[in-house]
Parts: C-alpha cells; structure tokens; sequence
C-alpha cells in the first residue's frame, strides 16, 4: 500500500478530513523521468584525495559537486513519500553504499533541497548516512539535517499523529533475561551492560548510548511546528485515543519537545515502556524525557557523529524529527493486537504520522532555504553540549563552544 493509494482511501472516506486534498500535487508522486542522473560521480583521482590530512576536521574533499542546505532523511517508502509527493525533486544520484532498496538520493532543480532514504534499521541507518558523509559527490559541512520518520510513542507521553522534537537520542544497549526467567523482584528483564540489576548504571559503554542535539535549533524546529495545521487522524485513531482516559493519549495531535529511544527490536508492552523509560533516566542522569520508539536515529547520529569528526558535517546541524504512528502499549488491547492495530495503515496512525511528518516540517524546511544566510551564520548555535558518550567532537572541532554535558562519565 502506497502513500498515494492510503490518501485517495482517506479521501474517499467520510470518516476523515479531505487528507488528499491536503497534497494537491499529488500526480507528483511518481515521478515518471529525472532530469539528470549522476551516476557515482565524477570520482576522478584529484577529488578522492583529501586535500589536508593533518587534523581531525581538515578532510573534505575538492571539487565535490553538491552542497545542499537541507538534507531530509527517511528510512523508508512510507516516510519518503509525502516528501517526494511534496517537494519537486526532479536529480537522481547514486552513490555507492547507499541502501539496495533506496538506491539514489534525490534532490531538487538546484540541489539546495536533497533527500536520502537510509533504509530500517540500525545497519542500514549507520551504512547509508556513512557512505552519504564520506561521499566526495558532497559538500556537508553547511548543510542541516532533518531525520523525519514515524515512531511508537509511550501513551504516558504523547499520542498517535503528535510530532516530536528530540534533545536525546537513547540507544537500548543492555543485557536482556527473558521474562520467564527473571530473577526474583525484578520488574524488567533489561540491565545494563556490565551492571548486576536493573537501575544499575552501565559498567561498559559503546558510545552509542547517548547523543545529545542542538537544543536551539531543535526548539526553532518546534516552535515553526507548532503552528503549523496538523492532521487529526481518521475517526478510528479518535476512538483508539479515547481508549485512553488520560492525557495526553486521548488528545489530539501536538508538536512537542521529548527524547527518542533506539533499538532493533519493534517492542510493545507497559512494562518494557517503564523499563526504558527508566533506562533513558539512568542513562542521562534524569536529563531525557523519553517519549517515542524508534529503530535508526542512534546509528545515523553515530555515522554522523563520525562525520562531524572530520569536519565533514556539523553536528550542530541536526533535527531528529519522529512522528507518532502507534501507541507503545494499549490499556484495553492485550499485546498482539496492539501490533494488528498498529499494522493496519486505515485504522492504525501510520497516515497520521506520515502526514504530519510532512506538514510539521514544512516550515521549517521553508524556513532554513529562505533564510540560510541566517542560519549559516550561527542565528541558532547551541548552548548546549552536543556529542556522544566520548565527548568524541571535543572543543576545537568547530569555533563554538559547547556547554560540558549534564550525563556521561566523560
Ligand atoms: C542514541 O540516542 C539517545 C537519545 O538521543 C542517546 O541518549 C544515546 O546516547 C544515543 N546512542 C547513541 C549510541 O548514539
Ligand atoms: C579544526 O578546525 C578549527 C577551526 O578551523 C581549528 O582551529 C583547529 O585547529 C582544527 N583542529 C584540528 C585538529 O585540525
Ligand atoms: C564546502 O562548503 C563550504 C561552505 O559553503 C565552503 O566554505 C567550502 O569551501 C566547501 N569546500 C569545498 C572543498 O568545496
Ligand atoms: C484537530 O483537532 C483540533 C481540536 O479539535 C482542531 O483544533 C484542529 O483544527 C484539528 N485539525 C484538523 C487538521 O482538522
Ligand atoms: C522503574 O523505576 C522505578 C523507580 O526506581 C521502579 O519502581 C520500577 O519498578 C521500574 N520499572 C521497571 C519496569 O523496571
Ligand atoms: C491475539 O491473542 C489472542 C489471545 O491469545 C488470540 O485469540 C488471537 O488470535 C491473537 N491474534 C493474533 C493476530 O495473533
Ligand atoms: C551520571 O551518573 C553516573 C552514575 O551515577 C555518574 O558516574 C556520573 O558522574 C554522572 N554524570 C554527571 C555528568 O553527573
């Protein structure tokens, strides 16, 4: 099922709202020729060598074609299509590395607007945006990033088609006991690496655990959300919200700043939601607010995190975007049929979600391309630490200077 044949169904239904009438170009959406393709381009010997190999963030490459002030990145069809419907993306690009199923990055007539579908999953988040950074077709170093893609979001925090704005991304890197062997008194199966117990503050560290984005920028990107219209849903994700009878599940869709949570396993369930809820507490040392559920951002923070080592890209420079598509857990529905409604695209809020993807970043993005002269400048510089659990960007890495984390051992 296609974005496109989910709206018409929409529209044809008298539950919702015109939502086709909300993508007027939608004869957009398949794109029936691009008007140039550059195939691994123009790899000549001179603009594969880095052009100073002294310090850490001296490595760009000459002569590199693109330089885009806005990159959208998706991880799958669902998420890509309403910006693709959108968003006039006429240049086609392959790179080698990128996904087999999303081969090309698309970008519009003055390669100012690209986007790149990395592909589900953590692996395929971490390769792709590693071979988009190190690509010498690329200039990075101006760009801003948009991760935008749909999420489960805990009920204790937010609701279906609500569109969140992370600080923290929060990789769930533990150890697991299945449930039916759990020792005595424990309430979750989870500990974290090295510890004895749940609670427990992680022994061995990948890195990855924690990142932590450009608040400034993160709170324009909301602010620009929040007045944007969003849409409300079908009139079944209204009846699954009142199943709730609390807020903020039984409201209706907001814009809102709260942390996102990485982890290849797609999980449901209350108490595993406490259990990361917890895990995000411990891990920040009570600075993150965990809210949605997703399965890439900490791997494509990491190979951007790389990236921005080498001053390949700035890591002041990214937006993590997720928007509610399914409830973390139901009150009324046992587990299983949680994931039947979450699965069906007319009653579950994957449309919601994928709707208001593109209808909350809107402004943003329009914001960024009219006014980059501002936002290249520093206008939303941040005044916050900004990195991963290593402190791997250090202070000399850009001219700014970052505050020193509230978490870590660093
Ligand atoms: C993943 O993201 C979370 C939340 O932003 C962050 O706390 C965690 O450190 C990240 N992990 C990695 C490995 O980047
Ligand atoms: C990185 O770039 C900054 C600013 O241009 C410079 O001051 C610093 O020396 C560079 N660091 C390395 C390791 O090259
Ligand atoms: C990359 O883009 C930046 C910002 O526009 C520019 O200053 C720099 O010279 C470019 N680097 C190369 C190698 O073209
Ligand atoms: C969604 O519902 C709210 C509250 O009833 C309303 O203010 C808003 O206009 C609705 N949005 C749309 C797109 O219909
Ligand atoms: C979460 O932490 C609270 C407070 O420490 C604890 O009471 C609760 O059992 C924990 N929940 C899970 C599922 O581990
Ligand atoms: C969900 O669980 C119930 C109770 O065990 C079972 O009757 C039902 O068939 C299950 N549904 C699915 C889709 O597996
Ligand atoms: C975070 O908590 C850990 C474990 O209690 C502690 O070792 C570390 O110093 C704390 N970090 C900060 C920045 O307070």
């Amino acid at each position: 099922m296609n974005f496109k044949a989910i709206l018409s169904a929409l529209a044809a239904s008298t539950h919702v709202a015109n939502a086709a009438a909300l993508f007027p170009s939608s004869s957009l959406l398949f794109k029936p020729s691009y008007s140039s393709i550059a195939s691994p381009v123009s790899a000549t010997a001179s603009n594969l060598t880095p052009v100073a190999t002294a310090g850490l963030n001296s490595t760009i490459y000459e002569n590199p074609t693109y330089s885009p002030k806005v990159f959208i990145i998706n991880m799958f069809t669902l998420e890509r299509e309403p910006f693709i419907l959108s968003y006039d993306l006429p240049n086609e690009i392959t790179i080698p590395g990128l996904s087999p199923v999303y081969n090309t990055i698309l970008c519009d007539s003055n390669y100012d607007l690209c986007q790149i579908t990395v592909g589900e999953g953590e692996i395929n988040a971490a390769s792709s945006l590693t071979a988009l950074s190190l690509s010498t077709s690329f200039n990075l170093t101006s760009t801003f990033f948009l991760i935008a893609g749909i999420a489960g979001i805990s009920p204790l925090k937010g609701t279906i088609g609500d569109v969140t704005f992370a600080r923290f991304a929060i990789q769930i890197l533990e150890y697991e006991v299945d449930a039916r062997d759990l020792p005595i008194n424990w309430n979750t199966g989870y500990f974290a690496l090295g510890s004895n117990s749940p609670g427990e503050y992680p022994v061995n560290i990948y890195g990855t655990e924690v990142f932590e984005l450009n608040v400034n920028l993160r709170n324009r990107a909301l602010e620009l959300a929040q007045e944007a219209l969003l849409y409300n849903g079908t009139l079944k994700n209204e009846e699954f919200r009142e199943t709730y009878n609390y807020a903020p599940a039984n409201r209706t869709p907001e814009a809102i700043p709260c942390d996102t949570l990485t982890g290849d396993t797609y999980w449901f369930g209350d108490r595993l939601d406490e259990s990361f809820s917890n895990y995000t507490n411990l891990i920040t040392n009570g600075t993150g607010n965990y809210c949605t559920t997703q399965q890439e951002d900490n791997a494509s923070l990491e190979a951007l995190l790389r990236a921005a080592m080498y001053g390949l890209v700035d890591f002041s420079r990214i937006v993590v975007m997720r928007t509610a598509s399914d409830f973390t857990y139901s009150n009324d529905y046992s587990g299983n049929l949680t994931v039947e409604f979450f699965d069906d695209v007319y009653q579950g809020g994957v449309t919601a979600s994928v709707v208001n993807l593109y209808y909350a970043s809107k402004p943003f993005i329009t914001d960024i391309l009219e006014n980059f002269e501002s936002y290249d400048s520093g206008l939303y510089n941040p005044d916050n630490y900004i990195g991963d659990f290593f402190n791997s960007l250090g202070d000399d890495v850009t001219i700014r200077e970052w505050g020193t984390p509230e978490w870590g051992t660093a």
